[in-house]
């Protein structure tokens, strides 16, 4: 059985007070909350389990925000704290909503608790010399003739804020640090230097010193408390609950209390002189941030904390995004949307008078587009520019093109307080984005989109764009990358995939084969999308048309090759990008057919015959470069693509591959299909 402490976290009223967990302020700039700092303090002090103790209604919100991420550094639990969860024998009385309290939470925890357990608060920070503490006292602790427990204590001058009351447990101890009693003060205020607490609303004070020993929640027991809970809570419905049905509950710093008179238990207290941080009111924040700030400065915290941060805690501040931008109506629905792998996407319903307004709402990934500024330059001149064009075609500008909504301030982005930059776009309704194939005409019109962007952007001036992402599709350059990764090696996965490599390694000489057709003039600068993925492309639901390229980051100079090509290897794949049935990896050629044709019908009279002869050449490089890019990630420790599996970049790798080799096997007749696409149209 585990007897090594764990570590219970009281989380049931998280968010409560704001309105939701999503509405909790991080502390700093990755996202972190205070109870972040709390299992990281708890983790260095040897605590190895984690049980939270949650209300059921808040459970997905709760994992998604906290639990899953943790659950990649300890071991992880659940146990739930719900207003129905009392003996039988008793009734909830009429409109009780309030829960039972601290010591009921606990109660609920019985089940999955069943050894020696520290309990702290979700929204206290209480510092790492508490943990520490606590976690040697309980690996040494036994009951003997009482119950042996422990409590962090604090200065009561370390735990007041400047902005109102606090609550606090006032503990009185005998010479040896043991506790004799805690009596539960609700309305403390600081007065200079000391402070003082009322029991009557204020009439009249009674003074407290300012080294006055104070509980903060921050508890050390053994088992044995659980039975005693269970007793009592029955006690207190039968004998206490009917003097205030609604409103009275059952605290676990009462329950301690009466165990000391009873002397039936000893507890002690571990002192402890660090400054307590929570934020009881908004002004309480700045401290915080303040002082985590300053730990992580002086080393006592690393910059990120955790090495995976998750994409939620990344996006803790939309909702100070969704308040920047101008959209119309009132929120009705925001949620995660899309298959992008780069930056985070939200798909975002307003309502105004009854009617829904869509947008989309990204947090762009500041980590790979590292000057995300320029970035919305181009996307915004790119933008106005295909505006002009569809306008002149008689096309609809707002489903045609990508809509940038402005901010409130009239910007095209707008910056967190974390420093994080969120867009914004009109929602393309009654169209669909696909990851794979499910029409055969759906890949014809997809690659007419492309084309399309291609032929409107041909009279767009390219040295007004700024290079998101230097040699982007510098092949080469990519192989040197992942030379450099496998050299490094430094998540030790090199040795486990030496096919791989030596699969690439054979077709180095191959790489460089259009960048050198660039240099030499032989293959012309254009201004391309780079990025040509299936979904990255809008079909319309009525008339199944391509109708709008999105995703437009990489919009940037280019060669056309690399446009064909990068689609070719997405959507000409009879399997998906991620596929883990490598038979099932093929490069269909009537679908390869169908793209040429889509493609040249839209611009091929502005290519060159050598661009149009390179086009399968451009197929075979942007998969080789694409599995390049994939197996450098693997290597690098996944922090460019967004995984959601392990090992989701090496299979990813593997089917990039596999789709060279069938390309290659296939190589004379993607020939042929392009030769005789010149012959029949061209000559
Ligand atoms: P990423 O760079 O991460 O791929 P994208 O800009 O491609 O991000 O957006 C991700 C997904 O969001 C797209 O594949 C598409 O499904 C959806 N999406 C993006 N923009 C729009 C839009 N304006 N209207 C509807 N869906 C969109
Ligand atoms: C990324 O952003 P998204 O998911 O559409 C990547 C492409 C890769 C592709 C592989 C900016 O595209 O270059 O080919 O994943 N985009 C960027 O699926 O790196
Ligand atoms: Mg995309």
């Amino acid at each position: 059985m585990d007897k090594k402490p764990v570590l219970v976290i009281l989380a049931a009223g998280m968010g409560s007070r704001y309105g939701g967990l999503k509405q909790i302020d991080p502390v700093d700039d990755y996202g972190n909350l205070i109870i972040d700092f709390s299992i990281y303090d708890a983790k260095e002090a040897g605590f190895e389990h984690v049980i939270f103790i949650i209300k059921k209604s808040i459970e997905t919100e709760f994992k998604d925000l906290i639990g899953d991420r943790i659950a990649n550094e300890m071991e992880v639990s659940y146990a739930y704290q719900e207003i129905d969860n009392i003996p039988e024998n008793f009734i909830i009385p009429e409109d009780r909503i309030k829960p039972w309290g601290t010591g009921h939470a606990l109660l609920c925890a019985k089940s999955v608790i069943n050894s020696p357990f520290a309990v702290i608060n979700a929204d206290d920070y209480y510092g790492k010399k508490a943990f520490k503490d606590i976690f040697q006292a309980l690996s040494n602790q036994k009951d003997g003739e009482k119950y042996q427990y422990v409590m962090a204590g604090y200065q009561l001058s370390q735990t007041l804020t400047e902005y109102g009351h606090v609550a606090r447990g006032i503990c009185t101890l005998d010479d040896s640090h043991r506790l004799r009693k805690i009596q539960e003060k609700t309305s403390i205020e600081k007065r200079g230097e000391a402070a003082a607490f009322t029991e009557d609303d204020g009439r009249t004070w009674n003074e407290l010193s300012a080294d006055t020993t104070v509980s903060m929640n921050f508890w050390g027991f053994t088992e044995s408390i659980l039975d005693e809970l269970e007793d009592r809570f029955e006690k207190f419905l039968s004998r206490d609950l009917p003097a205030n049905p609604l409103k009275g509950e059952f605290f676990l710093p009462s329950v301690v209390d009466e165990l000391l008179h009873e002397e039936k238990a000893e507890v002690t207290v571990l002192p402890s002189f660090e400054r307590w941080y929570g934020v009881t009111y908004k002004e309480d924040k700045e401290a915080v941030v303040k002082a985590i700030h300053e730990m992580k400065a002086s080393g006592q915290y690393p910059e990120k904390l955790w090495e995976t941060l998750s994409d939620t805690a990344q996006c803790a501040r939309i909702t100070d995004a969704l308040k920047a931008f101008q959209f119309t109506g009132t929120l009705h629905r925001c949620e995660r949307y899309g298959n992008g792998h780069i930056n985070d996407t939200f798909r975002v319903d307003m309502i105004d008078n009854g009617e829904e307004h869509s947008y989309i709402l990204q947090r762009i990934n500041h980590e790979i587009f590292r000057n995300p500024k320029t970035l919305m330059k181009n996307i915004t001149r790119v933008t106005e520019f295909l505006r002009e064009r569809i306008l002149e075609n008689n096309g609809d500008p707002e489903r045609e093109t990508l809509n940038l909504i402005p901010d409130k301030e009239g910007n095209n982005y707008f910056i967190d307080v974390l420093g994080n930059y969120w867009r914004a776009y009109l929602f393309i309704t009654d169209a669909d984005c696909f990851s794979q194939i499910e029409k055969l005409d759906h890949f014809y019109e997809s690659a007419k989109a492309f084309g399309r962007f291609q032929k409107l952007l041909s009279g767009f001036p390219g040295d007004q764009l700024y290079e998101t992402i230097l040699d982007f599709h510098n092949t080469p350059l990519r192989m040197e990358t992942l030379k450099k990764a496998i050299r490094e090696d430094i998540c030790g996965r090199a040795a486990a995939v030496e096919n791989e490599i030596r699969f690439i390694m054979e077709r180095e000489s191959q790489l460089g084969i259009a960048m050198e057709l660039l240099h030499s003039g032989a293959l012309p600068l254009r201004v391309t999308h780079n990025d040509t993925k299936l979904n990255n492309v809008m079909i319309d639901r009525t008339t199944e048309k391509g109708i709008c390229v999105i995703d437009l980051d990489t919009v940037m100079p280019g060669l056309s090759i690399f446009d064909f090509g990068d689609a070719i290897r997405f959507g000409a794949n009879m399997a998906a990008e991620d596929e883990t049935e490598l038979s099932k990896v093929s490069m269909s050629l009537p679908l390869f057919e169908l793209y040429v044709r889509g493609f040249m019908e839209e611009c091929g009279s502005s290519l060159t015959t050598m661009e149009i002869r390179m086009l399968p050449m451009g197929a075979k490089l942007m998969t080789l470069e694409c599995g390049i890019r994939f197996l450098t990630d693997y290597l690098q420790g996944d922090t460019y693509f967004r995984i959601h599996r392990e090992n989701h970049n090496l299979d990813r790798t593997r089917v990039q591959l596999a789709l060279v080799k069938d390309m290659e096997n296939k190589w004379k007749c993607m020939e042929d299909i392009v030769d005789n696409y010149i012959r029949l149209n061209w000559e």
